[in-house]
């Protein structure tokens, strides 16, 4: 099983050649901590990945996440599953737009908090197999992934509001079960858990939500780590298995179990090099699928993943499925357009770290070896000037095509960008040191003038 997790890497690292296996990380301050900084490498040198919502829920359009019992009546809502026939479902297509738009994995909802399960489960009839689609789409899709070289992982609701033996049934806990059995409920977790791992799996992560409801508590969060981590040693298990995440901005409450890395929801994560984490963030504004969400542009796409890489962070971007199967042609439009800009200035995210200057208005910067790229959002005509750099600039150069000046002087770094440069896009420039990037303490950019 190992070895086959490794050899989806050696894949990645084929189809991309140069990004980042000679990266260097810096060392971890115990053995154990290097092992669980050897454990989440392949996914902090990731940096990019496709999240997937998908459900019977896409046939309504309502939200996944807390439209049953809400928009959609629960009656109506469990019985959706019967007209679930998505027949234009190709994981193959699912893989490629994810591989054009430079993602390297794949984390589908195999159960969200309706309880739904989207393989062929023993645990429950309420799954895919029971639908007119009666298709197995965890093991379409892992299948997909393994042999496009995508680390395919599972996210997965703590929380089942469908389930009689877990005590709540809405949101909120409006509605409690009459006779739930929270050790029994924990039990068919698990042995989903272990399904998904053994008939799916290697999978890169399992990706817990739901956990913030009072049933769970930390106890159960690190036992369920653990199980976790005996159904598969390598796999990487994010922190809302455990009770420690503070709200929406995902990150952990310090000295708390916390599982391996910090989840922002909906917004781009701060500066933070440790512990690792990934925000989490639409395409749309919806999680599952809505007819004529609002797509984000380009331009927001392209700085928020700057971002996040240059606040050494990754961003795990949603898109929800239609109800037929196939992702929207305009999202697929936007995500080639993402692939695009990655073809060119992705050296500047793949296998980087973020710094040493801290994410702002005016872009981003990350780091490999001895080099520093600049994630410039806007063409300023006074330019841009960036507090010093304690190594002498050798060279730099514009990967991301036009021209570009830098400066360096005792006290700062000043760009100069060619103004033909577009403004919707995101310009990087790849600095070259005369010595190591990695040891440069962060500085944060003041504001600019425009
Ligand atoms: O799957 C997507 C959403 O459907 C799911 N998470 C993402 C990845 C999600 N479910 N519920 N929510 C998001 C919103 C829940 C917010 C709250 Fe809370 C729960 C507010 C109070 C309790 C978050 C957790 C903030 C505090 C605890």
């Amino acid at each position: 099983m190992k070895r086959l997790f490794l050899a989806g890497l050696a894949i990645i690292t084929l189809l991309h050649p140069g990004t980042g296996i000679q990266t260097r990380f810096p060392l971890a301050s115990s053995p154990a901590k290097q092992v669980a900084a050897d454990r989440l490498q392949w996914w902090r040198e990731a940096r990019f990945g496709m999240f997937i919502h998908w459900g019977p829920v896409s046939l309504k359009g309502t939200e996944i996440g807390w439209s049953r019992g809400d928009q959609v009546p629960v009656e109506v809502y469990d019985q959706l599953y019967r007209q679930f026939n998505p027949v234009k479902f190709k994981a193959e297509e699912w893989v490629a737009v994810a591989k054009e738009a430079g993602m390297k994995y794949i984390m589908l909802t195999s159960k969200h908090h309706d309880g739904f399960c989207l393989w062929s489960t023993q645990t429950t009839s309420y799954n895919i197999m029971n639908t007119p689609f009666h298709r197995d789409v965890v093991k379409e899709l892992s299948a997909a992934c393994k042999k496009e070289g995508i680390i395919f992982c599972t996210y997965f609701s703590i929380l089942d509001w469908h389930h009689p033996d877990y005590p709540l049934g809405s949101p909120g806990g409006k509605t409690k079960k009459p006779s739930p059995n929270m050790p029994r409920y924990v039990q068919y977790l698990k042995t989903q858990l272990g399904e998904l791992a053994r008939h799916y799996g290697p999978l890169g992560i399992f990706w817990f939500d739901g956990e913030w409801e009072e049933p769970w508590t930390s106890e159960m969060g690190l036992d369920l780590y653990r199980y976790c981590r005996s159904l598969q040693d390598s796999v990487i298990v994010n922190n809302r298995v455990a009770k420690a995440r503070k709200g929406m901005e995902g990150v952990s409450a310090g000295g708390e179990f916390a599982g391996d890395y910090d989840t922002p929801e909906q917004r781009i994560g701060s500066f933070q090099q440790n512990p690792p984490w990934e925000s989490c963030i639409t395409i749309c504004q919806q999680w599952s699928w809505k007819p004529e969400d609002k797509l984000k542009s380009l331009q927001e796409c392209l700085r928020t993943l700057a971002t996040c890489a240059g606040g050494d962070g990754n961003l795990l971007l949603n898109v929800g499925p239609m109800p037929d199967g196939r992702i929207e042609p305009r999202q697929v439009k936007r995500l080639k357009e993402i692939g695009a800009w990655l073809k060119q200035s992705g050296s500047g995210i793949y296998g980087t770290r973020g710094g040493p200057y801290q994410p702002g208005a005016w872009g981003a910067s990350t780091w490999k070896e001895n080099k520093i790229y600049l994630h410039l959002f806007e063409v300023l005509p006074s330019g841009l000037e960036l507090p010093s750099l304690p190594r002498r600039i050798l060279s730099s150069k514009s990967i991301s095509g036009g021209n570009a000046k830098v400066l360096q002087t005792p006290t700062s770094v000043q760009v100069h960008l060619d103004p033909v440069l577009k403004s919707g896009s995101v310009t990087v420039l790849e600095l070259t040191l005369d010595g190591e990037a990695g040891t440069i303490p962060p500085v944060s950019v003041a504001g600019q003038k425009k």
